[in-house]
């Protein structure tokens, strides 16, 4: 293993909540929709015009708005979410992800992030782990979100790393296929039933290892 390419939300801090809480924010106060949880799990990792898309399908609006109002109801949400973003400090990452980093680098593998969030760079800003990264790959400048490889495959490249030398990081269900597409290993966190496509999954970020990764990379 030559690299570990992280998802950022729900792999190096939990932002879910934050999201859920933006777009049930949208959705009651501009488009007169109350969101189930479910929710919550089911945009993890979708980006955030195709969250709008889907939500506003569930109201059964997708007709209603301009392409040019779509853009202009995602930039509300987005203003919702980094207010409450702003309050995220180093206190925020998850168990067991500053040990992990460290055991990586002291193996000498590259890390990269590839999120679907054009807010991880201001993130882990925030979490203080900015520097710690040796890539972000820009979610902008990829054509197929997940669970298409392609950011997964921006992130290997970001460090000219083969896919095949990587293993990649998720905590969801188009993330991990995303993962597979890209001809990575796949490592994940949550639910094994949901994850099951991944190599490994464990309960808890804390469960991470290089160990675990570089097991998982080999078989
Ligand atoms: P933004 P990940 C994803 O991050 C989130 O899981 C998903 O809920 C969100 O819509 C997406 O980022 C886009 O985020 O609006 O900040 O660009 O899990 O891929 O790190
Ligand atoms: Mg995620």
């Amino acid at each position: 293993m030559k690299g570990a390419i992280f998802d950022l939300d729900g792999v190096i801090t939990d932002t879910a909540k934050f999201h859920f809480a933006a777009w049930s924010q949208l959705a009651s106060e501009k488009l007169g929709l109350k969101l189930p949880a479910s929710f919550e799990t089911e945009l993890k990792g979708i980006s955030r015009i195709e969250s709008l898309e889907r939500i506003l399908d569930f109201g059964g609006l997708r007709d209603k708005y301009t392409a040019e109002q779509v853009e202009e109801l995602a930039a509300e949400k987005n203003g919702y979410y980094l207010k409450a973003i702003d309050t995220l400090t180093k206190d925020d990452i998850l168990p067991g992800i500053t040990r992990l980093i460290g055991e990586l680098k002291e193996h000498d593998v590259k890390l990269s992030v590839a999120s679907a969030s054009k807010n991880a760079p201001v993130i882990l800003k925030k979490l203080g782990l900015f520097d710690k990264f040796d890539a972000i790959a820009d979610p902008s400048k990829v054509e197929h979100g997940k669970p298409a490889p392609d950011i997964f495959l921006a992130g290997a490249r970001a460090v000219s790393l083969d896919p095949k030398d990587c293993v990649g990081v998720e905590d969801a269900v188009a993330g991990v296929a995303a993962i597979k597409a890209a001809n990575m290993t796949a490592v994940a966190v949550g639910d094994p039933e949901e994850l099951g496509k991944a190599d490994a999954v464990v309960p808890t970020t804390d469960d991470f290892s290089y160990a675990l990764f570089e097991e998982t990379w080999e078989k």
